[in-house]
This record gives structure tokens, C-alpha cells and sequence, in this order.
């Protein structure tokens, strides 16, 4: 024993064990969203459950997760999940030293989680248990495989050795020893029972290193083809966008030039804000994708892209924004967007009577309620193809998306839009409205300071107060700045984009030392004053005045 006065179940050797259980879950997980890819990338096993959780997550919750981690509230959720079942595998692992079976049984266990909850996702398929079902297979036979390449140690008070590979007591090698006889194993160097001999303790231990770190590059590998496969099946750039019916104006020169810091006049595509619940962003093979129009109407429609793309297109701007955005949060952009107008649509279906809301539908089972009005009034809501002249990216909806003037992006903006049905608000409810959001999303009228930048410090004299303003439907009329509690300064407002396109905005204050609160205030087209009071986003969106602090000296 001089070799080794450890006892058995050493702590190196429960760090194998973990470690094992770690690495069967990795294994599992990587060939499971391998299989995904084939399958469908959202049954996924870390991203079905991932999914799961952010739609059982209560809205209070998410809002904080929002709040605190912007966009990023989606790795730091994938990252939780992730810890999570690193940790039970861990435990799993840990088990498996003296319960074999059971920890089997809780790997499949664990992989039957991540099935359900691929099952149970809105628009899942029979096929979508399948990763889960590989993920158990693969999860048990890589921990049943590292686990034999534990080098097992030897009991304490067992004079001699003990058995080569798992199970510490009762192996033919233990037993020979015990009844006297060496095994003829423990005789040749080459076999594991050297280890317990204090011959060498290297090749025991290499070769659980090898087998793991094989394991780890193995996951890695296929985890990662798994996410390269997952890609569009079409790329965006392969559609050819036809020519709109109307001859819009090239969009103005923005002020952003002029007066650094504010907002862009037109977001370029790759700062365009991104909100959804897409854990994965849903691939579409366009040449598959179809448009259903149902529910109460006189004729259910199924169209095409190609179909969809043949009808007349207009080009409107419009700017977006998300209900979830805090009074000067950045959720909102603005862009010229290419589309069918959804009232054509409807019409060509048949809206019949009583139906007061469009339920609409997306690849990844997302349902948004738009009111009927909101769709077949003037305002042109669109079933977009395009922005800033480009086929959509596929964060914002790749192939066919809405967009509503006038409403927040959760009650008229649908990326990925599959389907839309004429209903009524009693019958139905959409996702968002099952979590408590308001039914209505109107945009409320907003301005926020982009420059300067929030407690910076700034020299004496000239400073430069811009940024945006937004009334969505209304137009912004004017815009007002006021330092302390002075009086309210007119801005010179920037180019005209039209009433559902945001204004940006400047005033040149000429700053005196000291620290400063900097208050914006808009007025809308129909000259209604933006209001001061302070509402959260939670549940119809935010409002109130932008204000922020600035120091001078
Ligand atoms: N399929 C789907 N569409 C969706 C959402 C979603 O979660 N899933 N989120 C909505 C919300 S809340 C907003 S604000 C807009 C954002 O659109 P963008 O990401 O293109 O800026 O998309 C809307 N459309
Ligand atoms: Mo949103």
C-alpha cells in the first residue's frame, strides 16, 4: 500500500467519477443536438428545455432578466440550464461508483426531461423525441465506458490488489488474492492490476485521461456540425425581391452626421434590435414555406412565396419597437420595409362578422394577437420581405414577418409568420396575453436623449443634446429640452420620415459647471403632450420622460 495510503473513493477518484457523468451529459447532449439538426434544431435536448423554461418563466421574472442582461438574457439562460445539468451529472456520475443502475436509469431519466419538454413545444412533430431518445442511449454508454476506465483502488486492509477495472470488491482479481493465489492477470505488466501492485499507476490513469478527453473532443465535434446544420436551409440573399407599386423617396440625409451620438435616421440591418422567445432561430426552406389564412373566414387560403411575392408590394417606414423597452431603452429601431399589405390578404380570405382579432402563427409556434382594425385600416400593416432593401435576416423573421404601425412589436410584429387566423379575443389567446401583457398594444409617444451620455462629464460651454422621438401613427410635432428645472427649449427637429417613422431631434444647450438633469419631452402630431407619468413597460408599455444626469467642470 506505500504506493497509495489513500483510501478507496479517494478524492481524485469521485473527481473521475463526476467527471464521467459530466462528460456522458456532453456526450449525450452534443450527438442529441447533432441529431437535432436532421430532426428539427428546436428538439434539441438543451434547447427544448432551454425554450421550455423561458416560456414557464413568470413575466415578472423575465422582465428582470430583460432588464439586467439586455439581449444577452438568452446565453445567461442557456449558461443556467447548462450549470444545472452539469451539476446533476455530477451527482449522476458520483452514484454511478457503487450504484451503477441507478445512475443509468437517471441519465435516462434526465433525457426524458429534455423529451418532454421537446414534445410539449408548441410545434413540435412525432419525430422531436428522437435527439432525446439518442441522447439517453449515447449518455449511458459513455458513462458506463469511462467509468471502466477507473482505475480502481485498492480497499484499505487488502494486502495485496484489487481488481483492475470498476466494481471494488468481488472481481476474479480480489477474490484470487483473497483466496490466496495471485491472479495470473496481476503477473503481466501490461494489464491495469500493476496499478494496484504499485508497479506503475500511470496507464490506469491515462488511460481514464485518453478515454476523456477523447469523449470531450467527440462532444465537442459533433455539438458543433449539430449547429453548423442547423443553418437556413435558405439563405436569404438567394431571393430575388420583386419592384414595389409605389415610388417611395430615398429615405432623407439623418442629422446623425451633423450631431454625434444620435441614432442613425435609418438603423443599419446588423444594430437592428432583436426580441423574441427563439432559443434557435427557425431555419426555412422557402420553397416549402406557406402562408395559411383560416379560422372565420370565407375562404381558407394557402400561399406561397412565390405566390406571396407576385403580389403587389409597397414600401413603407416604419419604426419598431419592443413593449419590454424602459423609458430611454434601446429596444426600437426604424427601417424601410418591403411588403404584401395584410388587408389584401384578409380580403382575398373573407373576413367574416364578429371577428375582432387575427391570431398570427410562427414556425417556432410563437402566437401574437393583432385587433382585425389594426390590419385592414389605412395604416398598411405589412407581411414584410424585406428591410432596408434586403430579403429579411433571419433574426427578424426570414422569410416573411408583420409589421404594424402604430402597435409594439409583440401585438403586430410576427417574425417567421406561418399563419394567420380570424378569431375573436374571447375564443383565443395569444402567448403574450396568457402572461398578462396588455390586449392593447399601442405605441405610446416617447423621446429619449442618445448624446450626451448619461453621468459623463463635459467641458463648459457648447454641448450637443440630440436623439429621437417616436408616436408611431400620430408623427412627432415637436420635441422639448429642459436643464434642471428650467424652462422647456424647442429642438430643431431632423428630416421627416412620416408619422410611423421616429424624428431625431437636437438642441445646443451651452453648459454651465455643475451637475445637470437633462429632461426630453415630445409633443405628438396631434398635439398631445407626451405624459410624465412614469408607467413600467409591464403590461401596456413604458412611459414618462427621459431624463438623465450630466457633470460639468
Ligand atoms: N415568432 C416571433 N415573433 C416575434 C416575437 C417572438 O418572440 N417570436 N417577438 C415579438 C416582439 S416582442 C418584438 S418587439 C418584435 C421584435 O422584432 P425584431 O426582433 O425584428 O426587432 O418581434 C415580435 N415578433
Ligand atoms: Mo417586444
Amino acid at each position: 500500500m506505500e504506493h497509495n495510503s489513500r483510501p478507496p473513493g479517494t478524492k481524485s477518484q469521485r473527481v473521475r467519477y463526476a467527471v464521467s457523468g459530466v462528460l456522458a451529459a456532453a456526450a449525450g447532449m452534443a450527438v442529441g443536438h447533432l441529431v437535432a439538426a436532421f430532426v428539427n434544431p428546436a428538439a434539441s435536448p438543451v434547447l427544448a428545455v432551454g425554450s421550455t423554461v423561458i416560456d414557464a418563466t413568470p413575466t415578472p421574472i423575465k422582465e428582470w432578466a430583460v432588464r439586467n442582461f439586455g439581449t444577452a438574457d438568452k446565453p445567461v439562460l442557456l449558461g443556467s440550464v447548462t450549470l444545472v445539468v452539469v451539476i446533476a451529472a455530477a451527482v449522476i456520475g458520483l452514484v454511478s461508483r457503487t450504484k451503477p443502475s441507478l445512475a443509468n436509469i437517471l441519465v435516462v431519466g434526465l433525457a426524458a426531461l429534455a423529451g418532454l419538454a421537446a414534445w410539449f413545444r408548441p410545434a413540435s412533430a412525432t419525430f422531436d423525441i428522437v435527439p432525446a431518445f439518442v441522447t439517453a442511449i449515447v449518455g449511458v454508454i459513455t458513462l458506463t465506458g469511462l467509468r471502466a476506465l477507473i482505475p480502481n483502488l485498492p480497499t484499505p486492509g487488502a494486502a495485496t490488489a484489487s481488481g483492475p477495472t470498476s466494481g471494488a470488491a468481488g472481481t476474479p482479481a480480489t477474490a484470487a488474492t483473497a483466496a490466496g493465489r495471485a491472479s495470473p492477470a496481476q503477473e503481466s505488466p501490461l494489464d491495469h492490476t500493476a496499478y494496484a501492485k504499485g508497479a506503475s499507476a500511470t496507464p490506469a490513469r491515462r488511460n481514464f485521461l485518453i478515454g476523456a478527453a477523447g469523449v470531450t473532443v467527440g462532444a465537442a465535434a459533433l455539438g458543433t456540425l449539430g449547429q453548423k446544420l442547423a443553418a437556413p436551409a435558405t439563405p436569404p440573399s438567394s431571393v430575388a425581391l420583386p419592384e414595389p407599386q409605389n415610388t417611395l423617396a430615398a429615405l432623407p440625409t439623418g442629422i446623425e452626421g451633423k450631431v454625434k451620438g444620435v441614432s442613425a435616421f435609418s438603423t443599419p440591418l446588423n444594430d437592428f434590435y432583436r426580441v423574441d422567445t427563439a432559443l434557435v432561430i427557425p431555419r426555412i426552406d422557402v420553397d416549402k414555406w406557406v402562408l395559411e389564412i383560416d379560422g372565420k373566414v370565407d375562404k381558407k387560403l394557402s400561399i406561397t412565396f412565390a405566390e406571396l411575392l407576385k403580389m403587389p408590394m409597397i414600401e413603407k417606414d416604419i419604426t419598431l419597437n419592443c413593449v419590454s423597452n424602459e423609458v430611454g431603452g434601446p429596444y426600437i429601431s426604424s427601417t424601410r420595409w418591403l411588403g404584401v399589405r395584410v388587408r389584401d390578404l384578409l380580403e382575398r380570405a373573407g373576413i367574416q362578422d364578429g371577428v375582432d382579432q387575427i391570431l398570427s402563427e410562427s414556425t417556432d409556434g410563437m402566437t401574437i394577437s393583432t385587433p382585425v382594425e389594426a390590419l385592414t385600416d389605412d395604416r398598411d400593416a405589412l407581411i414584410a420581405v424585406a428591410m432596408n432593401g434586403q430579403p429579411l435576416p433571419t433574426r427578424h423573421g426570414f422569410p416573411a414577418r408583420m409589421v404594424t404601425p402604430g402597435l409594439y412589436g409583440f401585438v403586430g410584429a410576427t417574425k417567421w409568420l406561418t399563419k394567420l387566423t380570424a378569431t375573436t379575443y374571447a375564443a383565443e389567446k395569444a402567448y403574450w396575453t396568457k402572461r398578462d401583457w396588455a390586449i392593447d398594444g399601442t405605441v405610446k409617444t416617447q423621446a429619449r436623449i442618445d448624446t450626451p451620455a448619461g453621468l459623463a462629464t463635459y467641458k463648459p460651454g457648447k454641448v450637443a443634446i440630440g436623439g429621437v422621438a417616436w408616436a408611431q401613427l400620430r408623427g412627432i410635432k415637436e420635441v422639448e429640452v429642459r436643464v434642471d428645472n428650467g424652462p422647456w427649449q424647442k429642438a430643431t427637429l431632423g428630416p421627416d420620415g412620416g408619422t410611423d417613422y421616429w424624428r431625431q431631434w437636437f438642441w445646443v444647450w451651452d453648459a454651465t459647471t455643475g451637475r445637470h438633469d437633462l429632461t426630453v419631452r415630445a409633443t405628438d402630431g396631434t398635439g398631445q403632450v407626451q405624459t410624465k407619468d412614469r408607467a413600467d413597460p409591464f403590461p401596456g408599455g413604458a412611459s414618462g420622460w427621459h431624463s438623465i444626469v450630466v457633470l460639468v467642470s
